[in-house]
């Protein structure tokens, strides 16, 4: 029997020699681990889930003779030991080790644009299952774009009975009622997975835009759209209503969400003039504030310098900082913030992994192969920000090209893989291409797409 590896790499792992093959789990999470292991629940169980300890995302895993025990000290850190089970398994036993393990950054996400295509609750559902399994813990919706709004706002009701109704090539729209956005965000923290909403502000409005003329300088709303090209919308930055807007969406998305953040967006609104962008920051900055939630921006809303206090930057920068983009992450942690790493170059899911892949972009800097989005340190990007600067690692999956369920799966998997172990591992975890490898023939056993030709 093959012994297998855990991905992300854990921080110890102990071999023993010999396996154990469990009868029946107990504990906390008792039921999901039966689902996922395929073992029965009983009170007198061979595989112990034991909640104790110092509250956190760390657990200890060991398997001997004498059973399989798990202790954590909080469900996160039991569901965490779970995922490394499910790695672990050899026709329903385990190999004999010794596990302790802690995530080294608090935020570990994965984003999905359900904007340029859309996609079900079902397909999202699966996608927060397929995350799991790497131990991510946010998903972050990319809820609205130039060519689709996707989540239901009361008090605009045409956002979607008007701006959802298209997609990148015609291929059709729709969007989440605020009960679909529940469901997704109650079946997430079932995987202890918190969602991150984003509003993509100023620009990246055409679908607003479009159902709301109002919205627009001239009160000519503008057809709707199902193109690529990027930086072409942008709100009425002097105009109150535009205000009223953001106000009113982003208190109904927060009050929706559960989760601490909301995600403004910010990025490529290159038909908003610098002056505007800075007024408009200014504005969405003190709006966000009033709804309670930390905000989140892309790097471009580090042009403004008048952001609440905390506000989270993402860098989706490359690795080599370009232009003014290290300035403007700089600014978030200038003004006490944190940032999420999302270089394009290493951890941009949409992007080909060579040029013969039929699907996804090929912008940043070439295509992204495995060993590019395994093969890059955080702390190496940016000038004076180390691990205490950055809260997490994010792994972003646009969809201008991709429009189904396996297709976002052949892109994301395996290299989703190789950036969850830099969000979880220690620094300077190698890149394990076998444990990778071990990882896919699980994936192909749960009937998930990858990419298997990288
Ligand atoms: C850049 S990353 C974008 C998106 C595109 C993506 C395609 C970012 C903040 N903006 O609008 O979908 O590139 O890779």
């Amino acid at each position: 029997m093959r012994v297998t590896s855990i991905i992300p790499a854990p921080v110890l792992l102990e071999r023993g020699s010999g396996f154990f093959r469990p009868t029946a789990v107990s504990g906390p999470l008792a039921g999901y681990a039966s689902d996922v292991l395929g073992i029965p629940v009983s009170g007198d169980a061979d595989l112990t889930l034991t909640l104790a300890g110092a509250p956190g995302e760390s657990y200890t895993l060991e398997v001997s003779a004498a059973g399989i025990h798990v202790v954590a000290g909080s469900a996160a850190g039991i569901f965490y030991a779970i995922q490394s089970l499910r790695q672990l398994e050899v026709d329903g036993s385990y190999p004999h080790m010794r596990v302790g393990d802690e995530p080294r950054f608090a935020y570990r996400g994965a984003m999905l644009d359900v904007a340029r295509h859309f996609f079900s609750v079902a397909d999202v559902k699966r996608y927060i299952d397929d995350i799991a399994r790497l131990k991510l813990n946010y998903l972050h919706l990319h809820l609205t774009d130039d060519q689709g709004w996707r989540i239901e706002i009361l008090r605009w009701p045409n956002l979607t009975a008007h701006g959802s109704t298209t997609s990148v090539n015609g291929d059709g729209g729709g969007f989440y009622t605020q009960q679909d956005y529940s469901e997704i965000v109650d079946y997430a923290a079932s995987r202890f997975i918190t969602v991150v909403p984003e509003i993509d502000l100023p620009g990246h409005t055409n679908a607003a835009l479009a159902s709301y003329p109002e919205l627009t300088p001239d009160g000519v709303a503008p057809e709707l759209y199902e193109g690529i090209e990027v930086g072409f919308s942008t709100l009425t930055i002097g105009s109150e209503r535009t205000y009223e807007f953001v106000r009113d969406v982003l208190t109904e998305v927060a009050d929706l969400t559960p989760g601490p953040f909301l995600h403004v967006g910010g990025d490529e609104s290159l038909s908003t003039s610098a002056e505007d962008f800075l007024v408009f920051a200014r504005r969405l900055g003190e709006i966000g504030a009033a709804t309670g939630k930390t905000l989140i921006g892309w790097h471009e809303l580090g042009k403004s310098s008048e952001l609440p206090v905390g506000t989270i930057g993402q860098y989706w920068g490359f690795t080599a900082p370009e232009g003014d983009s290290a300035a403007e992450a700089a600014t978030f942690v200038a003004r006490g913030g944190q940032l999420i790493l999302s270089p394009a170059d290493v951890a941009y899911l949409d992007i080909k992994y060579d040029a013969s892949t039929p699907l996804g972009l090929i912008w940043a800097q070439g295509p992204t192969s495995v060993a590019d989005a395994a093969s890059w340190e955080p702390t190496e990007i940016l000038p004076g920000v180390g691990d205490a600067q950055i809260l997490g690692i994010e792994a972003p999956l646009w969809t201008e090209t991709l429009a189904t369920l396996e297709e976002l799966e052949y892109m994301a998997f395996p290299r989703i893989a190789a950036i969850a172990q830099i969000a979880w591992s220690q620094q300077g975890t190698a890149h394990d291409e076998s444990a990778l490898e071990a990882f896919g023939a699980r994936l192909d056993a749960a009937g998930v797409t990858r990419n298997r030709d990288v």
